[in-house]
């Protein structure tokens, strides 16, 4: 797997010009050329320049690390991700999507809901965390939630047919993280439970289809953390629409609330 230094940069917030520089000064790195005339740099030389900024800000000066050389550097492995997934990342950046359905197809042997918690829904955090980073752009990023919505969807196809009233799955109105949503909408087909998907809608819309009367129940993944408060008032506004519909809220958010009462 190899960079260009935009890369590099892009990944590390640290400048293209500082690199080159460092390169000149310390040949830290080890990049190659390739025949076009592009310099390529490896995940390794990515490892250094994260240990070179991890030191620099615990206030070492860069004389001082650049003199501990790059086998030293490169021990730190200060990285948040391992060489696998530096590779699946990769893969999003090349927009790679057929080696990503072999990758994900492969691990598809037994249950499909412990497939989706175990394989799909790390995968979803990890590219999450590698926008947080940098490390994908939000063109990269969405390139792979729509990839996925179309992934899982086919695999859903094959699941038996479904009718309403089923449930009308959802995401909390204005949380953008649908993901959580899709899988979950997964996992229900998978078991045989008739279910709808909206993804994000926003709370008019939603509410208007509580109210068609389509939906014995209704499941709201919370990624974001919500107060108390929203989610009554949610409640509130679904059940003055349809009494008799069942309130479900799940995801990252109503786990993380969890855990925060507890600590409490
Ligand atoms: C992926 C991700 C993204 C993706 C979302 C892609 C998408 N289309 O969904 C992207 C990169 C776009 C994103 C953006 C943002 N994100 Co974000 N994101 C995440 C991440 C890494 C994973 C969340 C996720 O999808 N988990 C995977 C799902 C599958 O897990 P799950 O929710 O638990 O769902 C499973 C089960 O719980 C169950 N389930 C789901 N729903 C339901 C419902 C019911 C009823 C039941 C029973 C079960 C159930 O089924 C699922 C399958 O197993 C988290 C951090 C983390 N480590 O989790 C941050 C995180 C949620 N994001 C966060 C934030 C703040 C944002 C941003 C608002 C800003 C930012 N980070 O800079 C932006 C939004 C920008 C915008 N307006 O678009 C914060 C939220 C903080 C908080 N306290 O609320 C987090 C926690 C990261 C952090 N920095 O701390 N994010």
């Amino acid at each position: 797997m190899d960079y260009l230094i935009k890369d590099l940069s892009k990944m590390t917030g640290i400048a293209s010009h500082a690199i080159r520089k460092w390169q000149e000064r310390y040949n830290i790195l080890r990049p190659f050329r390739t025949p076009n005339g592009y310099w390529h740099y490896s995940n390794d030389d990515y490892f250094v320049l994260k240990s070179i900024q991890m030191r620099l800000d615990q206030s070492q000066k860069l004389k001082k690390i650049m003199a501990l050389g790059r086998e030293a550097l490169l021990k730190d492995k200060v990285t948040t991700f391992s060489e696998e997934q530096l590779t699946f990342i990769k893969l999003l950046q090349a927009h790679d999507y057929d080696s990503v359905e072999k990758i994900f197809d492969k691990q598809l042997k037994g249950s499909f809901s412990a497939w989706v918690h175990h394989i799909i829904g790390p995968a979803v955090i990890l590219v999450g965390k590698a926008w947080e980073e940098n490390l994908l752009s939000v063109p990269e990023e969405h390139a792979f939630s729509h990839w996925l919505h179309g992934y899982i969807f086919a695999k859903i196809e094959k699941f038996p047919p479904h009718a309403k009233p089923g449930w009308l799955v959802t995401t909390f109105p204005g949380d953008p993280h649908d993901l959580s949503s899709l899988l979950h909408y997964a996992v229900l087909r998978s078991r045989g439970i008739s279910a709808w998907y909206t993804g994000n809608l926003p709370e008019n819309d939603l509410l208007r289809e509580v109210e068609s009367g389509k939906y014995i129940g209704i499941s709201i993944s919370v990624v974001l953390e919500q107060p108390e408060k929203k989610v009554k008032a949610l409640e509130s506004a679904i059940l003055a629409r349809n009494p008799k519909i069942k309130i479900r809220f799940g995801g990252f958010g109503m786990s993380m609330r969890k855990k925060n009462k507890k600590a409490r």
